[in-house]
């Protein structure tokens, strides 16, 4: 049988079966089944179209993208965000076509993609839209743009792009699975299991291979929680729902929106430039980067041009974004938040803090 029909015969399985108690079981093989052959297939389709799991080309500390369907006002977004100056021409991306700008905000350099729109079926289909949601996949943020008319949109959104692997706003799932060559497979949970037996965790594991090794389980999870364990290629990314066209309606329209959709969201008018300044605060504050300022060890500190890394860096990661690798340094000069007194000296394996000042020494 093909892979694709196997796909649909578990597909088809699946609505056949009523999901209760004595099914439960049953249901997450069938789950853990068809994420396997989901994987099979985009490998196979991954080879003929030049892969899907690229490294964007970054042209800044970070990438966020715009996720939307045709016409909710993206390209006018990125326009307003990006400084017009530093926009360089859209490139292509295999056939995707990729139009970045740059945001420049409290020192970070955040590069932001224009996609073209996604429309209903992407994430299944073989074409653009498939294509278009692994570039989201890539990204460090997602911007969800909807019509302030259609806020329902962004349900479409969250299942294209979960369909592909993102999962939005959420954590891994604390599990860890260490898969050994031989032995016996240990299965131990921390907790208690309500959602999932252990036999159905056996076997979801036996689906895919794991016979020898240790699992353990620290949260309740869910079957699809597991899935997207043993599956292991999900991409955890935050993101920002954005109702765009707010010119349009007045507050009491919004206030109804807030009331029925079931999540948080920003309200803006890329066209008539209002909540631009709140948003690009969000943006930067759910990207989780912090400032570093460097120190020569005979010098004075650099201020304008701090280092940009993520929250939970080490003094290694600062090693490695000034030379590409920790060349040789073995300890540094810390100042700042993440030490008791000022300058403190610090192993490599130091978490950094926002606006710390290092110095880099020992080499
Ligand atoms: N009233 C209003 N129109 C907007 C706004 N943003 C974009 N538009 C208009 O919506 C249309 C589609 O915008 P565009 O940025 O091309 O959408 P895209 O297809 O998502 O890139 C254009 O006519 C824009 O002028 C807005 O905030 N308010
Ligand atoms: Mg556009």
């Amino acid at each position: 049988m093909e892979l694709s029909e196997k796909i649909r015969a578990i597909e088809e399985e699946m609505r056949r079966t009523q999901i209760h108690k004595h099914t439960e079981h049953h249901i997450g093989l069938l789950k853990a089944k068809l994420a396997r052959l989901r994987a099979e297939q985009e490998r196979s389709q991954g080879s003929k179209h030049g892969g899907i799991g690229f490294e964007l080309k970054k042209g800044g500390d970070c990438t966020v993208v715009l996720i939307g369907l045709p016409s909710v006002g993206k390209s006018t977004l990125l326009n307003r965000l990006t400084n017009a100056r530093s926009k360089v021409a859209s490139y292509a991306f295999t056939t995707v076509t990729l139009v970045p700008g740059l945001l420049e905000y409290k020192g970070a350099k955040i590069q932001i993609l224009d996609l073209p729109g996604i429309v209903p079926g992407a994430a299944r289909g073989t074409g653009k839209g498939k294509r278009v949601l692994s570039v989201a996949r890539n990204a460090d943020l997602i911007l969800l743009v909807v019509d302030v008319f259609q806020p329902d949109q962004v349900g479409l959104l969250r299942k294209e792009l979960h369909e592909i692997g993102a999962r939005i706003n959420s954590c891994p799932p604390n599990v860890t699975i260490e898969k050994r060559n031989q032995g016996s497979l240990g299965i131990t949970a921390t907790c208690n299991l309500s959602k999932l037996p252990m036999s159905t965790i056996r076997e979801m594991l036996n689906v895919y291979g794991i016979n020898h090794g240790s699992v353990v389980i620290r949260e309740d999870v869910t079957i699809d929680e597991f899935v997207d364990v043993v599956a292991g290629n999900r991409r955890y990314i935050p993101a920002i729902t954005v109702l765009n066209k707010m010119d349009l309606v007045n507050p009491e329209y919004l206030a109804e929106v807030r009331k029925r959709l079931d999540e948080d969201f920003i309200a803006i008018s890329a066209d008539q430039n209002m909540n631009l300044d709140q948003l690009k605060e969000t943006i930067y504050s759910r990207l989780n980067l912090i400032r570093i300022y460097l120190k020569p060890r005979n010098g004075p500190t650099d201020l304008d041009a701090p280092l940009i890394l993520t929250t939970g860096s080490t003094i290694a990661d600062v090693c490695a974004k000034i030379y590409r690798r920790a060349a040789g340094s073995r300890y540094a000069l810390v100042s700042g938040t993440s030490v008791r007194f000022s300058p403190q000296r610090v192993g490599m394996g130091h978490v950094v803090h926002d606006q710390d000042i290092v110095t880099i020494a020992g080499q």
